[in-house]
């Protein structure tokens, strides 16, 4: 009778899952570790993190900033948890400083794949047609590089066509156009490809996911909120894989990161804050439990 609880409370209890993200901590100016930390917590998921680097804000528009790199200390990071056995249900990579912090994931990633778990790459380096100031041409070829080794990737238009070599586009999109990037993206290796900043027309914008193993490709849009705001890629990234950890399909996930993500960014412009302090995804949580249906 007793084992027989028991082995019911172990089969419905869902089971903590653990993800690794390796991103900068940008002190102010919500963005990588400041978001992906809260948010994939909130989804129920214990989050392990490898800061790459300490800076007192994000590089994107704030000038001055300071920038402590902790290159140095991500091989014995790595090596310290190999000792300790821990094993992670997904890795997460965005904003990396140099070639070396590439090839520094490399290896955590040859340490901790596994034949279960997903390999999550946000090729975070350029935005609008441009390549972030700190980062120049040849750091695409780097990331492509680190992008081949992902199970999904999730870069935006700027990034899709500096991995591809190809000219930046302006939008509105078509959907061959579209269809066309996320096949070529797929095809340097990754199963799962997400797009954000993608619009057919200026009233929406949202994003566009291929999954290889099925064929399918799916849109999911919002109302377009005018404006930029930082650190958006970031918190699209944490919502998009909280939701795929939480058992949800890519074109599933796609949706709730997109409705999260905009209707952040909807709160931030409604308060009118400074687009470079990031967007108001606390106040958002709430909402992105019900999409998840864990509240
Ligand atoms: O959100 C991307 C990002 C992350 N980290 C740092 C950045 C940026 C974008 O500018 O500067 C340090």
């Amino acid at each position: 009778m007793y084992l027989c609880i028991a082995f019911l409370i172990y089969k419905f209890m869902k089971k903590l899952k653990r993800v690794a993200a390796i991103h900068d901590i940008s002190g102010f100016g919500k963005c990588s570790l400041t978001v992906a930390l809260p948010i994939i917590s909130a989804a129920g998921i214990e989050t392990t993190v490898l800061p790459t680097a300490v800076l007192s804000t994000h590089t994107g528009g704030f000038t001055n900033f300071t920038y402590r790199d902790l290159t140095e200390d991500m091989l014995p990071v790595t090596q310290h948890w190999k000792s300790l056995d821990i094993q992670f249900d997904a890795i997460y990579t965005g904003f990396l400083g140099s070639f070396e912090q590439l090839n520094l994931v490399t290896q955590f990633f040859e340490t901790f794949k596994t034949r279960d778990n997903i390999i999550l790459v946000d090729p975070v380096m350029a935005d609008n047609g441009e390549m972030y100031k700190i980062f120049s041409p040849e750091f695409a070829e780097g990331m492509k590089e680190l992008c081949k080794k992902a199970d999904i990737i999730v870069p935006n238009i700027t990034e899709a066509s500096f991995l591809l070599g190809e000219t930046y586009k302006e939008g509105p999109y078509t959907q061959e156009y579209i269809n066309d990037l996320l096949k070529k993206l797929s095809d340097l290796g990754p199963e799962k490809v997400v797009l954000t900043g993608v619009f057919f027309n200026n009233e929406e914008l949202g994003a566009a996911a291929y999954d290889a193993t099925k064929g399918d490709i799916a849109y999911a849009f919002e109302k377009r909120v005018p404006g930029y705001f930082h650190g958006t890629g970031d918190v699209f990234g944490s919502a998009l894989l909280s939701a795929v950890l939480n058992d949800f399909s890519l074109n599933e996930a796609t949706e709730i990161a997109v409705r999260f993500t905009t209707s952040a960014i909807r709160k931030t412009a409604e308060a009118g804050t400074d687009i470079r302090f990031g967007v108001n995804f606390e106040q958002t949580i709430p909402e992105f439990l019900k999409y998840l249906r864990l509240i």
